[in-house]
């Protein structure tokens, strides 16, 4: 099946990106703080790529193993996500998280499905969303079943965590984890080609505060930007990243976005600060990109996922921004683990369901 199909995405013309950061917390949102990011552009090397970082994670700091770096937090012990209870038809009890360090991962994490089926935000943590209009379960457009979730982000919410955004999100992986996630995208046909970004999905880490760490801009996010999708990712092999700054940054653009129809993403990430990290991407069943190497901060905690809208420059770049609200749609979020295959990750074939109005 086209799944499989793998191009070089070094052989595309590419165009680099990195994260600027704006380190701020807020105070109501302790457990939400972010930092805030944009996209500088780069200039691009033969590879097509750049690595803002000189030195290599083994010069930076010593290689230890991972069942040395693999952190037991406070939190340890059985970490359940709720579940949708519209997945029927696929057996799903718990996935074991933040619990088990790489090396004792010896099962393969249950599949997580966030399908909306239910028709509410079960199985989600909410906390991200500042207004009635910001996330709700809609039944149009869905890729598949009868529901899907709705974000809207407007030039003046109040801030959410410091920001603009809405988004749910789920909890940290363990570190050094290996991933698969799947997230399908409708951007709507007014969706317009706005020249600041907006985050769609993300993988959010967590700092390590008891060595000083602070909210770092995330180690791996999807955009928008532009008119075009952008993937970027950042990591750090030191125990202690320094403010916002990374040992590197990798940023891609994976092609224009279409608007008024469903994309469908496929991550498969091997979480890591050093070389034997893996970063794979689908999209709508064509792999972008293949890329190892490091993709992660060097953290007791893995990162945890997010989808929605972060949409920043609404608050820093309020006078570049030609758009004074975001929509979008997201659906058939599924995450599985080291073993998990890209058909398992597939949205079911979508069933004729009668569309209510609902907007
Ligand atoms: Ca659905
Ligand atoms: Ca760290």
């Amino acid at each position: 099946m086209s799944f499989n199909t793998i191009t070089s995405p070094r052989q595309e013309k590419l165009a680099l990106h990195r994260y600027s950061v704006l380190n701020t917390l807020d105070q109501r949102y302790p457990e939400a703080r972010q930092s805030e990011a944009m996209w500088i552009p780069l200039k691009q090397n033969q590879d097509g790529e750049e690595v803002t970082g000189t030195s290599s994670p083994d010069e930076k700091s010593p290689v230890r193993s991972v069942t040395q770096t693999v952190a037991r937090g406070p939190e340890s012990g059985r970490s359940r996500i709720g579940l949708s209870a519209g997945i029927a038809g696929l057996v799903l009890t718990e996935m074991v998280l933040s619990t088990l360090g790489a090396s004792q991962e010896t099962t393969k994490p249950t599949l997580f499905v966030g399908d909306f089926e239910a028709g509410d935000l079960s199985g989600w943590r909410t906390n991200e969303q500042c207004c009635p209009h910001s996330i709700n379960v809609v039944q149009e457009p869905v890729r598949a079943g009868a529901n899907a979730v709705r974000f809207e982000v407007r030039q003046d919410d109040p801030n959410v965590a410091n920001s603009k955004r809405a988004e749910l999100k789920l909890e940290p992986v363990p570190a050094s984890s290996e991933r698969w996630y799947a997230v399908s995208i409708y951007l709507p046909k007014d969706y317009r080609k706005d020249p600041t970004p907006e985050i769609v999905t993300q993988w959010h880490a967590t700092p390590d505060f008891d060595k000083g760490e602070t909210w770092r801009s995330p180690p791996l996010a999807l955009l928008t930007h532009e008119g075009k999708w952008r993937i970027g990712w950042r990591w750090d092999s030191a125990r202690v990243t320094q403010g916002n700054s990374p040992e590197g940054t990798l940023g891609r653009t994976v092609g224009n976005y279409q608007t008024g129809r469903w994309t469908d993403w496929v991550f498969h990430v091997k979480w890591s600060w050093k070389e034997n990290g893996l970063l794979q991407v689908w999209k709508n069943g064509k792999q972008v990109i293949h890329h190892k190497g490091p993709n992660a901060y060097h953290d007791k905690r893995g990162p945890y996922f997010k989808t929605g809208i972060y949409k920043w420059p609404f608050k820093t770049q309020p006078k570049e921004t030609t758009v004074k609200k975001r929509i979008l749609y997201v659906d058939e979020v599924r995450i599985g683990g080291a073993g998990t295959t890209l058909d398992e990750l597939k949205p079911p074939e979508r069933k004729a369901v009668a569309t209510p109005n609902n907007r």
